[in-house]
């Protein structure tokens, strides 16, 4: 059986667990400690990130946008006959969704109403982006089947259900196709499969404790996330 090593909270590792939900495709998972990486992991992942996949042969395929091109090449993409051109199309909108899970991460670690205002309009952005493609018939971003473009931003607009449940503040306001795009996502049933049991709870501490979300006004600058690595 496929593995997939992880870490609770990273968005990257959910896109990898979102496309193999939706084609349910049997994995096992395991979760490494970021602070205190096992050696183990240092000598098969070359970039020393997470998620790495470990393929039926024992191969180890590290970058989620590789990772997510062998899922599709292996088992089947999510939506079967799709052009060239809008497979490219598609990679794209996925990019640019994928490109902006640490400018999330990095919004909601902020201490301070100015740089969390400051970081959240970098996602805000890319949310004004979808919400001027999404067309309000269809349930998804393409039409009403799911496609790759889904999974690239489930992570994205999941964290942004969390927050908004639990402080009230919301990356959508303002985006209401988006915000449509991401009810038809979270009453998919496959959400929850592609965390873990105790993810709530983890980005809660993580996230929704000791930041300008959680308390509304500015906290002590501890620890906080960098740019290019915030969940680690
Ligand atoms: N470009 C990588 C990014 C993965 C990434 O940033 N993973 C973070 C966790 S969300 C990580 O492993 N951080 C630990 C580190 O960089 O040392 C990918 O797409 O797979």
């Amino acid at each position: 059986m496929i593995k997939v090593v992880s870490f609770e909270i990273c968005p990257f590792v959910q896109r990898v667990t979102g496309a193999l939900a939706a084609k349910n495709i049997p994995y096992e998972i395991e979760y490494i400690n970021l602070k205190n990486k096992p050696q183990w992991f240092l000598d098969i992942s070359p970039n020393g990130q997470v998620p790495i996949l470990i393929t039926e042969s024992g191969k180890t395929l590290f970058e989620s946008d590789a990772i997510i091109e062998y899922i599709e090449d292996e088992y089947g993409a999510i939506e079967p006959d799709v052009s060239n051109e809008q497979r490219a199309l598609d990679k794209a909108w996925s990019y640019l969704g994928a490109k902006h899970y640490l400018a999330q991460c990095s919004a909601m670690s902020s201490k301070d109403q100015s740089t969390f205002e400051q970081r959240t309009s970098k996602l805000m952005k890319a949310f004004a982006k979808v919400e001027a493609v999404l067309n309000q018939d269809n349930l998804f971003f393409k039409s009403n089947e799911l496609s790759n473009v889904d999974i690239a931003w489930l992570p994205l607009l999941h964290r942004a259900a969390i927050v908004e449940r639990y402080t009230g503040f919301d990356f959508l306001s303002g985006f209401p196709k988006v915000k449509w795009w991401q009810k038809a996502i979270m009453n998919l049933g496959i959400v929850e499969k592609t965390v873990s049991s105790d993810f709530e709870k983890r980005f809660k501490d993580f996230y929704l404790t000791n930041t300008y979300l959680a308390d509304g006004n500015n906290v002590d600058q501890v620890d906080g996330c960098g740019t290019t690595n915030c969940c680690g």
